[in-house]
């Protein structure tokens, strides 16, 4: 063991606090030295190398001559946040793991392993990280070799792309997904940006759309499509497949049908493939083919459309189970870069497709409106812009505990709509509706027992200017003629 005590800088005992303490200064403590520099001053080296220790201090950083297996060497040292153990010496490094932890146990602990076994040692020794250079070096050169293949993959894509004039079809696979649909309008994105326009793309299927949440993303998004018939096929001057490896697999395309480009993260199990695509990247280790078309165009560093942001994201989505199937950490990350590029309002009414956000609204006001007199609801929801909403919401309001009529009003755009929902079988609300309103010009009501509709042109009444007084001046006459009729008083209320 050296000697420290004649070679320590005068001040070391009164040292300031310090962030870092690296004990071994080989090449592999210098690195990290150097990683640290902006916070040099925060840094304190010990080596047992005399000749080294000078030479740091002759390059301004602190330094000290001592042992790191020393137990009494701590005590000339202030606590350190973080301690790197880095000697070449797998016996020191273990000797100073107990030794930090025993004076320090709050202090961060990374340690050098010199082989598997030692970095079991290390670990339950305490050393809360430990690293394995051999290791470290693999897993980085496997990483960087993944990386170099996913972005050539893109670069071969986007110069296959733009040598290409004419159209390219592009298949998704039968009753196509989010991920199939999200995936093709992707390449077609990549394909326009690729050949600056001299490739058009047409997205095609052959199956059904089904899920209703499925078409309220395609109406939503605004999403062309188009059946796959034999003359578009014939049109297409090159094919692609996108969320199904093969012709044949997941599609009713002819086996020896030609393809071009092959996007899928299915796996190849039982392919037998008459052609080889010209282009074939089929990940099956990947959640979702959306994912990979996120990566393509983060690698090209393409402009992402809000809408292809939202159907990617919504794609991942919807192939992970909401992120909770055949989830790899590159899905997250990719779904991480959608989201600010995506359209969030667009995404919460594609996921509650069965609610339109003004459905919601009117659905609100309606509850808010609400008066309920012997069972009967009636609410007056203002001004709608969908009139369908009104129905919709009649329909939610039933549902209401002690209602068995519902009668919903609002004005849509040129005419006053009244939607009447009973479950009451003693009434025929189509018959009462008629009789009640059909005093008023222009009205058109009628139904059946268990629905009913009405509605009234407002060019009748134009001379009224303000809206929400012509609804109340027209409707409250005939709401209370509707009451009498089913045999209720105004005047008694038990609720609001
Ligand atoms: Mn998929």
């Amino acid at each position: 063991m050296v000697e420290s005590d004649g070679i320590l800088p005068n001040n070391t005992q009164t040292h300031k606090k310090i962030k870092y303490l690296i004990l071994g200064c080989g090449s592999i403590g210098y690195n990290v030295l150097e990683e640290l520099k902006e916070d040099d001053e925060n840094v304190l080296v010990v080596d047992v190398n005399e000749k080294r220790v000078e030479d740091l201090r002759d390059h301004r950083h602190q330094a000290i001559v001592g042992d790191i297996t020393d137990p009494g060497l701590l005590a000339k040292i202030p606590e350190p946040e973080v301690v790197f153990i880095l000697a070449a010496d797998k016996d020191a490094n273990l000797a100073a793991v107990q030794n930090i932890k025993s004076a320090y146990p709050q202090t961060h602990v990374i340690a050098r392993a010199m082989d598997l076994f030692s970095a079991d040692q290390l670990v339950d020794h305490g050393a809360d990280v430990v690293l394995y250079p051999q290791q470290v070096v693999a897993k980085s050169a496997v990483n960087h070799m993944n990386n170099l293949v996913a972005s050539r993959n893109a670069q071969r894509l986007f110069s296959l792309l733009s040598s290409w004039t004419g159209t390219l079809g592009i298949i998704t696979h039968k009753n196509p997904d989010p991920d199939a649909i999200s995936s093709a309008m992707a390449l077609a994105a990549i394909a326009s940006n690729a050949s600056g326009g001299k490739l058009a793309t047409r997205i095609l299927y052959e199956g059904n759309i089904g899920h209703q949440e499925n078409r309220a993303f395609v109406n939503l998004l605004e999403i062309k499509m188009e059946r796959l018939t034999p003359e578009i096929l014939g049109e297409c001057n090159y094919l692609a497949l996108v969320d199904c490896v093969a012709p044949g697999m997941n599609n009713d395309l002819p086996l020896d049908t030609p393809i071009n480009i092959v996007i899928d993260h299915h796996s190849t199990e039982g392919v037998t493939r008459l052609r080889k695509p010209e282009f074939l990247d089929s990940r099956p280790n990947v959640g979702a083919t959306a994912s990979i078309m996120t990566q393509y165009l983060q690698e090209l560093y393409l402009p992402i459309d809000k809408k292809v942001a939202t159907a990617l994201f919504y794609g991942i989505r919807a192939d992970t189970k909401e992120f909770q199937r055949n989830l790899s950490p590159q899905d997250l990350h990719n779904a991480a870069y959608l989201l600010p590029l995506s359209d969030r309002s667009l995404l919460e009414v594609i996921m509650a497709p069965s609610v339109s956000q003004e459905t919601l609204d009117v659905l609100g006001h309606a509850i808010v409106n609400r008066e309920v007199k012997h069972g009967y609801l009636f609410s007056n929801v203002g001004y709608v812009r969908n009139r369908d909403a009104i129905p919709q919401a009649a329909d939610m309001l039933l549902n209401l505990e002690g209602v068995t009529t519902a009668m919903v009003y609002g004005i849509t755009d040129n005419s006053i709509t009244l939607s009447a929902r009973n479950k009451d079988i003693r009434l025929h609300v189509g018959d009462v509706m008629k009789e009640a309103f059909s005093p008023i010009p222009g009205a058109s009501a009628g139904g059946h027992a268990t629905m009913a509709a009405l509605s009234i042109p407002l060019n009748a009444f134009s001379l009224v200017k303000n809206k929400d007084e012509l609804l109340n001046m027209i409707i409250d006459p005939v709401l209370s003629n509707f009451m009498k009729l089913v045999g209720i008083s105004e005047a008694e209320g038990d609720e609001s």
